[in-house]
């Protein structure tokens, strides 16, 4: 397969200007202002003028075999369907499970990531779900990350949750000691992520750990840090001091009139007081349940997840919040690439990974989607010469 990418606008997600892009394999072979290609070779040739350029975006955080449950059977969600993924741009996810780690299993979990990779797109994995201790593969945390190669790190751990199982201080240390050694022993993050929950505990426990052991801050991770506005307080807090923070896309406009900070404000928010634009990712938080709970911790609502909010946040984040595109897009794509560990993936350097997402210059809107050197997405509005199946 060789495809070259013509005169597109390219952000790696740094800005690199006018070039062309060629792609043999599932790699990205050459990035030059002219790329000529001679002889009888077969090729596909996109013309990407007028098309902006983007690393294939990272999603870290997908319940990839569903989730949900909290209100009874009927409300578990359904697996994902390799389309909601691509046609958002996503072209690695990080897959977990939540709340249900009783009808939901790390098997069904490993198969569902396998599957989507054979599909066509690159998938890693969590080993985990809220509960504490933690359901594992192989029955141990530093095993799964070691022997199992789509194993990277564990979650979600929940915390300051009134569906978390109230871990103490010493078995969330213990938790991220072994996902560290596991990480350290197999070249991984080796993170726990934690599903930070809307309790005034917020992540008091993950700072203490900080400052009271020898584990390094970027084993941690917590995610929904803009589900209300005193998360994102501590946030903003927490990310300065050189923690990593991670925001859900995911959302209904009910929990945006309780307090939640919408993704492309906050960023603009972040940028604002300083905070280094490294040390926030994005993720979808795609097919988990959105669960709405009465005081009693009834569930009195549900909806779910969707990958492509991922994206549409980057776009309102520049259109709507006029944040800087390389800050927006480094935050589903480098960012995650180096917090992750993940080789070869979210820049657009030679050698990396063909994963690339063009968009139209003007809208933003997504028009073609390639995962490891394969097209996935192709709008109409694309001239292609050549032939690609
Ligand atoms: C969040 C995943 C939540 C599942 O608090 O954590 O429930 O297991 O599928 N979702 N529980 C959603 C908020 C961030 C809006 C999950 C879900
Ligand atoms: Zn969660």
């Amino acid at each position: 397969m060789i495809t070259l990418i013509k005169n597109a606008e390219v952000y790696a997600p740094k800005y690199l200007g006018r070039r062309d892009v060629l792609l043999t394999a599932d790699k990205i072979c050459k990035i030059s202002e002219v790329v000529e290609l001679s002889g009888s070779v077969e090729y596909t040739e996109i013309d990407a003028t007028g098309k902006i350029l983007f690393p294939g975006f990272i999603d870290s955080h997908v319940h990839i075999a569903g989730g949900g449950g909290e209100g009874g059977f009927n409300t578990r969600t359904p697996e994902i369907m390799i389309s909601d993924i691509t046609q958002g741009g996503v072209t690695t996810v990080i897959g977990c499970l939540g709340t249900d780690g009783t009808t939901r299993s790390m098997a069904n979990l490993l198969a569902k990531a396998k599957a989507l990779e054979e599909e066509g797109i690159t998938t890693f994995v969590n080993t985990g779900s809220y509960q504490v201790p933690v359901l594992t593969l192989t029955g141990s945390i530093t095993d799964d990350i070691v022997f199992i190669d789509k194993i990277i790190g564990v979650g979600e751990i929940a915390i300051s949750d009134h569906r978390c199982s109230q871990p103490s201080f010493e078995e969330i240390t213990r938790i991220i000691s072994e996902a560290r050694i596991g990480g350290m022993l197999s070249k991984k993050a080796g993170t726990v992520n934690f599903h930070v929950g809307d309790s005034p505990r917020m992540i008091d426990i993950l700072e203490q750990i900080v400052e009271n052991t020898e584990i390094p801050i970027k084993n941690i991770i917590p995610t929904h840090m803009n589900r209300n506005e005193f998360l994102f307080e501590k946030g903003i807090e927490y990310a300065k001091t050189g923690g990593i923070i991670d925001l859900t896309t995911s959302s209904i406009p009910r929990f945006f009139e309780e307090g939640e900070v919408k993704c492309s404000s906050a960023l603009k928010i972040l940028i604002e007081e300083g905070v280094p634009v490294e040390n926030v990712t994005m993720s979808s938080d795609g097919q988990g349940s959105l669960p709405e709970f009465d005081e009693q911790g009834r569930v009195v609502g549900i909806s779910v997840g969707k990958v492509t909010s991922l994206y549409k946040e980057i776009q309102d984040a520049i259109l709507v919040d006029k944040v800087p595109v390389e800050y927006a897009v480094m935050t589903v794509t480098s960012n995650p690439a180096a917090i992750y560990r993940l080789r070869g993936k979210g820049s657009i350097i030679e050698g990396f990974d063909a994963d690339i997402v063009l968009v139209n210059a003007d809208t933003f809107d997504i028009e073609t989607v390639i995962s490891k050197g394969r097209i996935m997405v192709m709008d109409k509005a694309v001239t292609v010469r050549g032939t690609f199946e």
